[in-house]
């Protein structure tokens, strides 16, 4: 079936151009293979299809985005190895999958690093989150833009988490890196690492008792089927980045990359709007169908945060002094601009 279509394909390229003058544009792909974790009625969903209009439009038709969802090509890391191997064009994930490739991205693991998402978006989209993604390019991927993941929000099936104390002995999941692992750690809970694709199972199995995300994919993935209890913390932003295949990317000519760029810029203002009003419903619908919610009191916050912000040192040390410096540097003239 692969093998007939490239056949036709290079058959077709031959008819209108000699191969002798076959640029490699014309022998790659025309289909971009475009992966992402959540399912196809997710904000992330909603926006790969606007992503996947605009790369039809503006390049005419010639380019197509062909966008799997669900993990059905892979958990975030697999889909980052086949994008760095050439195997597959694009994806959309967490940064957090990316700090086993790329330390840097430890930054956006910060715990209470934002205050709000309007400072999420002027630091990504500023120097210091430039910064971050360009180095992906050295292990062969292209970082395009961020878009909203979201402030995280604990649930679990245990008690309702009132009290630092409640944590204690919770087998939690968490992303699959050091931070969160040790950040979980020092609230006492038992931190499971785990590919999102396999936690929806693990909290029916109650292979773990609890996870943390925004209210968006807590609601999209029907976490609310297998979770009763809800705590708002807004321990962490989470952000999403969207990935090219560098391999790939390098065989793309300048066209066809500010193709890619100003749809994954739409698709980024789309996304972060859309996120942004589902949110807002969400917690009301999680409510209606059932989910306990409580908020910490100011005191129990506070200690939560002060055992959080700990960790800080360590994450500046991992992604280097300067790189945390310059984060706090731009984050004091935000908030003094405003
Ligand atoms: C989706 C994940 C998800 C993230 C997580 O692939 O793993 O909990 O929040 O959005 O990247």
């Amino acid at each position: 079936m692969k093998r007939r279509t490239a056949l036709a394909y290079l058959a077709a390229t031959a008819v209108v151009s000699p191969m002798v003058h076959a640029q490699p544009s014309e022998i790659r792909p025309r289909i971009i293979r475009f992966g992402y974790g959540l399912n196809e009625n997710s904000n992330q969903g909603r926006a790969v299809k606007v992503f996947a209009q605009e790369v039809e439009r503006l390049s005419g038709g010639k380019m197509r985005v062909r966008a799997i969802g669900a993990a059905a090509l892979g958990t975030d890391i697999q889909m980052q190895q086949a994008l760095i191997g050439g195997a597959q064009e694009m994806m959309v994930g967490s940064t957090a999958t990316l700090v086993g490739i790329t330390k840097e991205m430890a930054l956006w693991d910060t715990p209470f690093l934002f205050n709000s998402s309007a400072e999420a978006d002027a630091v990504l989209d500023g120097p210091v989150g430039r910064k971050v993604a360009d180095k992906l390019q050295d292990k062969g991927l292209v970082g395009l833009v961020y878009w909203e993941n979201g402030f995280r929000q604990l649930t679990n099936n245990k008690h309702p988490i009132t009290r630092l104390e409640d944590f204690q002995g919770i087998k939690l999941r968490v992303m699959q890196n050091n931070i969160f692992i040790d950040s979980f750690k020092s609230l006492g809970v038992n931190a499971i690492p785990l590919p999102f694709s396999e936690l929806f199972t693990a909290l029916e199995t109650r292979a773990v008792d609890g996870q943390e995300n925004p209210y968006n994919t807590i609601l999209s993935s029907k976490f609310h089927e297998v979770q009763k209890y809800l705590t708002i913390t807004n321990h962490v932003y989470s952000p999403w980045i969207v990935l090219a295949s560098k391999k790939w990317w390098d065989t793309l000519n300048a066209a066809e990359r500010k193709v890619l760029l100003d749809a994954a810029v739409k698709s980024r203002d789309f996304e972060r709007k859309d996120t942004r009003e589902e949110a807002a419903r969400a917690l009301a619908e999680l409510k209606a169908k059932g989910m306990q919610v409580n908020e910490l009191s100011p005191a129990e916050a506070n200690r939560m945060r002060e055992k959080l912000t700990a960790v800080h040192a360590s994450i500046a040390d991992q992604v280097g002094r300067d790189l945390w410096n310059e984060l706090q540097a731009e984050l004091a003239k935000i908030r003094n601009r405003s």
